[in-house]
């Protein structure tokens, strides 16, 4: 019944009442991992560190049924009596979301923490800059937010609306707002990744401050990959070392994402300067697999495999830690299926099995694995949810579960134990059976 699936799970006669307080003890173990006895004796909870219990909080939560999810939870419930053993197969379980193409506001963005959190996923990869906004508040470069952040037609191209042309579209987080929400994620043991991308898909920064261009432009109002890049000459690479520095500044994580990605005639010279910068500032630079074309980078640069896994066994080949997200299996913006009422027909059928039968290629230096969430046609949260969900349960069960996954066994407890949860928390997930007519 719990999602995603322990170690394993050892059902005992009966069930025994729960008012939400349990016995913790430290004990050595898996990292992450931890030991759950619930029997007549009451809850005791037996974790290796900090993400243990709290990975155990999440199994509590769920063995409560699923009011547990809702708002106003019940205040004592009835667990059933069972022994768990868990520990996560991957050290990193991701989720990339792109919150430039469409602002994700605030409150949403803690929401979509929470979630992640509710299926043990503990990596967020925040995109915070491309071609159609700017979304980090800049202090020594205030335009970048202030210009970069808006753009004059949203583009959202959905067949049925007809588009909603004309109007504008914009947002962008503050440096508070995003120590808060690196807080809140960090108790929830989840760290969040930042993503500047350079020096492709960086029309919004060019707009604001033109000399950082090849070209000249507003920030863009159409998808898919502008060619205009940024200059690779001193003067820009030093803007772009302040900015990275604003952004060491509020994101404590070891691993700072440059992007890298999609920058046809863009200097690979630019990717190679910003990742000395982060190495030298003691970070981790960590690059779309794009960045394997622009010649040597800091051994310890982490490359995520997302054109197939071949880029990744490459990246492994010259010493690199990888991230695979492969296309074909982990981008949630891609359609469910084809049938005419999907919301919007982007990229290649990639159905919930799909994801579900993703299998990472298996070696010491994949780290692990992420889910993407490209927001080009997902303009609110709703139609996040309805990307992400089931989806990302899969995903969730893939890179936490043993290897050995029962696909039929996965869809009954889907549909038996975890959408009713998924209801309770007000998530509006795309029905097994089919899609909404929206
Ligand atoms: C490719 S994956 C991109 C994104 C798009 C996505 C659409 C990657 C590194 N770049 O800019 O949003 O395809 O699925």
């Amino acid at each position: 019944m719990i999602l995603p699936r322990p170690v394993s799970f050892t059902r005992g006669d009966g069930e025994v009442p729960f008012d939400g307080t349990f016995q913790v003890e430290r004990v050595a173990g898996p990292a992450e991992g931890y030991r759950l006895s619930v029997s007549a004796a009451g809850v005791r909870v037996r974790a290796s560190d900090d993400a243990g219990e709290f990975y155990a909080r999440q199994t509590l939560r769920q063995l409560s049924g699923p009011a547990a999810f809702r708002a106003v939870p019940p205040g004592a419930v009835a667990l059933p009596v069972c022994e768990v053993e868990d520990h996560p197969r991957f050290a990193w379980r991701g989720v990339m979301l792109d919150v430039a193409r469409h602002f994700l506001p605030k409150h949403d963005l803690l929401r979509y923490v929470d979630l992640l959190a509710v299926h043990k996923l503990n990596v967020l990869h925040l995109h915070l800059t491309d071609d159609q906004g700017w979304r980090f508040e800049s202090r020594r470069f205030p335009r970048l937010h202030e210009v970069g952040g808006w753009r004059p037609d949203s583009r959202f191209g959905d067949r049925r609306s007809g588009g909603l042309a004309g109007r504008p579209h914009g947002g962008y987080y503050t440096q508070d707002d995003l120590r808060e929400v690196v807080a809140y994620a960090a108790q929830r043991q989840i760290t969040v990744v930042p993503e500047v991308d350079v020096p492709g898909h960086s029309q919004a920064a060019i707009a604001a401050y033109p000399e950082l261009g090849v070209s000249g432009g507003g920030v863009w109002t159409d998808w898919g990959v502008n060619p205009n890049v940024l200059r690779a000459d001193e003067s820009t690479v030093d803007f772009y070392r302040q900015v990275f520095d604003e952004l060491l500044d509020v994101f404590p994580a070891e691993v700072i994402g440059l992007g890298g990605d999609e920058a046809a005639g863009g200097d690979g010279r630019f990717v190679r300067r910003i990742a000395q910068h982060l190495h030298q500032r003691g970070r981790r630079p960590f690059g779309w697999d794009e960045v394997l074309g622009v010649g040597p980078l800091p051994a310890r640069t982490i490359v995520a495999s997302w054109r197939g896994e071949e880029p990744g066994l490459t990246a492994l080949d010259r010493g690199h830690d990888v991230v695979m997200c492969p296309e074909e299996h982990v981008y949630l913006d891609y359609r469910q299926s084809d049938h005419p009422d999907e919301p919007i027909p982007v990229g290649t059928v990639t159905t919930l099995e799909d994801v579900y039968r993703y299998e990472p290629a298996a070696a010491d230096r994949v780290l692990g694995a992420q889910a993407n969430l490209w927001t080009e046609h997902l303009d609110s949260p709703r139609r996040l949810d309805y990307a992400a969900f089931p989806r990302l349960c899969a995903f969730a069960e893939v890179v936490w579960s043993p290897a050995e996954r029962d696909e039929a066994e996965f869809l009954a407890r889907l549909a038996e134990h975890h959408l009713p949860r998924l209801d309770a928390l007000g998530v509006e997930y795309r029905p097994l059976a089919g899609p909404r007519p929206w």
